[in-house]
């Protein structure tokens, strides 16, 4: 009989992302354990003994209720962060641990607010966490690590590659700016946990939403009062959710979360409905218990944890195999729990924009994000920059000559010093660019990537120079994005600095070719191009496009889209004549995911366009004569008048650059004006004849 539910069990943590789950998807706990799973069918056994297990527990045992010998905890927070506010301040994590031990402890100020009929039942669990002191290597700690890197971005388990102390030691939590688990049914996940029956020493821990992370800073407002990690510190001690296994039999040591006290819930409770009661076998029949942590109903409405879960909890804490060793007497001399040192600085900043590129001349502000102690002193040196050196917490930097710089600073308290070295952390750019227009771009190099073009590192998703499609050539950009990637994540490409005043006065244009299939109706990805004038101080869109605005067709695909014709390129084009007078501007190409397919970019060219305007003239050969053409060298232009404004006449090669010449005006009796264009080299040019401030392009010829 046994064995049945616990297929049930089993089956439901499968299935569990079968739950018609409402907006918010709290908790990935459940997918997360469903996943491994398949990865490693064998820890069913270790579910199985746990379930067991726990379903033998006498979970009614009022002695529980009586206060016990507190049981510390060591905890680890680790920040993963790109300098955004996901690198969450001390006190917010301070905050966190208050609330943490609060709820653990029933120290909550809200206690009265569960209701009557679960008072009886509503427990203390006899447990505080506390930050580590002492770190793997018995360096002093403030028990928070912080670590750059894009996997904040929807990495997920990856996060827990970047650093990780042993679990049996701390309790790790990994601080993210995004979790991608599940993000298809189009909710969000705020964390996830270990359950201590089925994990191991590389994954074990949870990770969080940095802005659900306590109750103040950037978590002031999301309304859930620090208690998403109330609910994965549940989990990670050995708790199910009480809809678990949904209404069940009604044995409620074989069902649900195998707890008597706490009602069986058939589906996740959102919001605070307290009139609900989802299932009706329970004996006696009782409403859900929507105050307790281990449901998904908002932070405001939850107050508690049962004497049932407390007896779970203790028996995950007696247990070397689940939580007991990491609140042995001597695992707290190991943290240093119980100690409160002083600890050395750990050197740390960024830019204040996050910005490391400016133009020579320019001036840079750097921003200090030192942590792990009090920082006395100051002492930066600062490579290439005015002044060179600096004793300030957040120096101003100017930077006078193009080239690439790096940045140390060092930190001094009491207790050390301590050095990070940014080698040619900053780019200062020349305010002129070597490279001038006509731009012709098309990803061939295989090293385009490496110092010229610029994407950054992310997951394993962004830009990525690939070699098996393009329009033209045998290369092409793509914006890697599928269904995993996190949705509304941005994936930028940088071009190189471009001059573009040998276009000036001939409409320069930007063209490119996108290529584009939508994976959802009606939810493309986004196509975002930026310019900036600046150096990458600033940056100005130009345009967004999506499939209405040209980026692709609504066709679904529905994942791994490829276009394979060049009739599936499509070609954009952007006025650049608001810009024609800068040397140095740079373009940014960024994608913006909705978790959905990949944008394929290639064929960026910028250039002058003399043709395609709406205000040329239209072409007429009475207007206009070029004799001889071809020519072997001088050149006659007559221009018929006609009674209009004679504005005058420019030469452009055929790559847009504008010839200097010197004029010869022979006549210019009112109807006709006639020009001498001396000899000039063989080739293919065109004049721009302009007339009442309108114009005419006529082509002609030098042969030699
Ligand atoms: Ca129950
Ligand atoms: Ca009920
Ligand atoms: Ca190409
Ligand atoms: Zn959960």
């Amino acid at each position: 009989m046994k064995k049945i539910i616990y297929s049930a069990i089993f089956i439901s943590l499968l299935a569990s992302t079968g739950h018609s789950y409402a907006q918010i998807h709290k908790c990935g706990t459940d997918e997360y354990a469903a996943e491994i799973l398949k990865t490693n069918p064998d820890l069913l056994k270790s579910i199985t003994a746990y379930n067991d297990e726990i379903s033998k527990l006498n979970t009614s045992d009022q002695k529980l209720s009586k206060k016990g010998t507190t049981r510390t905890i060591p905890v680890v927070f680790h920040v993963i962060h790109t300098y955004g506010p996901e690198n969450i301040s001390k006190a917010q994590i301070e905050d966190q641990l208050r609330i943490m031990n609060e709820a653990y402890q029933r120290l909550n100020s809200d206690t009265s607010a569960t209701r009557s009929i679960f008072k009886g039942v509503a427990s203390d669990m006899d447990i505080e966490f506390k930050l580590a002191r002492k770190d793997p290597n018995g360096n002093c700690t403030e028990g928070i690590t912080r670590t750059y890197s894009n996997l904040t971005d929807g990495g997920d388990d990856a996060v827990k590659n970047l650093i990780r102390w042993p679990y049996r030691t701390y309790l790790n939590i990994w601080v993210v700016k995004n979790i991608v688990r599940d993000a298809s049914a189009g909710g969000r996940v705020l964390g996830y946990a270990t359950l201590p029956a089925f994990t191991n020493s590389t994954a074990d821990g949870i990770v969080i939403l940095s802005d659900y992370v306590g109750n103040s800073g950037t978590a002031s407002s999301n309304g859930n009062k620090g208690r998403v990690l109330v609910h994965e510190g549940g989990h990670w001690l050995g708790l199910y959710h009480p809809f678990q296994g949904g209404c069940g039999s009604g044995d409620c040591n074989n069902s649900g979360d195998y707890i008597c006290d706490t009602p069986p819930v058939s589906d996740p409770n959102f919001g605070c409905n307290k009139s609900i009661n989802s299932c009706s076998n329970d004996i006696p029949n009782q409403v859900d218990m929507v105050e307790n942590y281990m449901d998904y109903a908002d932070g405001s409405c939850q107050n508690m944890f049962t004497k049932g879960q407390k007896a779970v909890v203790d028996n995950s804490l007696s247990k070397t195999n689940l939580r007991s060793l990491n609140i042995t007497s001597a695992n707290h001399t190991t943290t240093g729990v119980f100690t409160n040192p002083s600890c050395a600085a750990i050197a740390d900043f960024n830019t204040t924009n996050n910005i490391v590129t400016v133009c020579q001349g320019g001036s840079i502000n750097f921003k200090d994000y030192s942590y792990n102690g009090i920082v006395t002193s100051y002492a930066w040196t600062l490579e290439g920059g005015t002044p060179s050196t600096s004793t300030l917490a957040a120096p101003t930097i100017s930077y006078n000559n193009a080239g690439n710089y790096t940045v140390t600073l060092s930190v001094t308290n009491a207790q050390g010093t301590n050095t990070l070295v940014k080698t040619k952390m900053i780019t200062v750019l020349p305010s002129q660019s070597n490279i001038a227009t006509p731009i012709s771009e098309g990803f061939e190099d295989a090293q385009i990537l490496n110092g010229k073009w610029a994407a950054w590192e992310t997951a394993d998703y962004g830009w990525k120079r690939l070699t098996t499609t393009k329009y033209a050539g045998n290369a092409a950009m793509e914006a890697f994005i599928d269904g995993g990637s996190a949705l509304n994540t941005t994936y930028s490409l940088v071009s190189q600095p471009y001059n573009l005043s040998a276009t000036q006065g001939l409409l320069p244009k930007l063209k490119f070719r996108v290529a584009y299939r939508p994976a959802i109706t009606g939810n493309t990805e986004v196509l975002t191009v930026y310019i900036t004038t600046d150096c990458g101080q600033t940056w100005k869109p130009l345009k967004a496009y999506s499939n209405a605005t040209g980026l692709g067709i609504d066709k679904i695909v529905e994942s791994g889209w490829k276009p394979t014709t060049q009739a599936e390129w499509n070609e954009l084009t952007l006025d650049l004549k608001a810009y024609e007078t800068f040397k140095n501007v740079m373009f940014k190409f960024e994608a913006r995911s909705r978790s959905g397919n990949s944008i394929y970019l290639d064929n960026i060219n910028i250039q002058a366009d003399l043709i395609s305007t709406g205000k040329v003239l239209k072409p007429n050969s009475l207007l206009v004569t070029v004799y001889p053409n071809p020519s072997k060298g001088l050149v006659n232009i007559d221009i018929e008048t006609e009674g209009k404004r004679y504005d005058g006449i420019k030469i452009f090669t055929i790559s847009g650059q504008e010839l200097a010449f010197d004029k010869t005006l022979i006549t210019n009796n009112g109807t006709t004006t006639t020009q001498i264009i001396p000899k000039i080299e063989a080739g293919i040019y065109f004049a721009q004849i302009t007339l009442d401030g309108q114009f005419i392009i006529k082509k002609f010829i030098i042969i030699p």
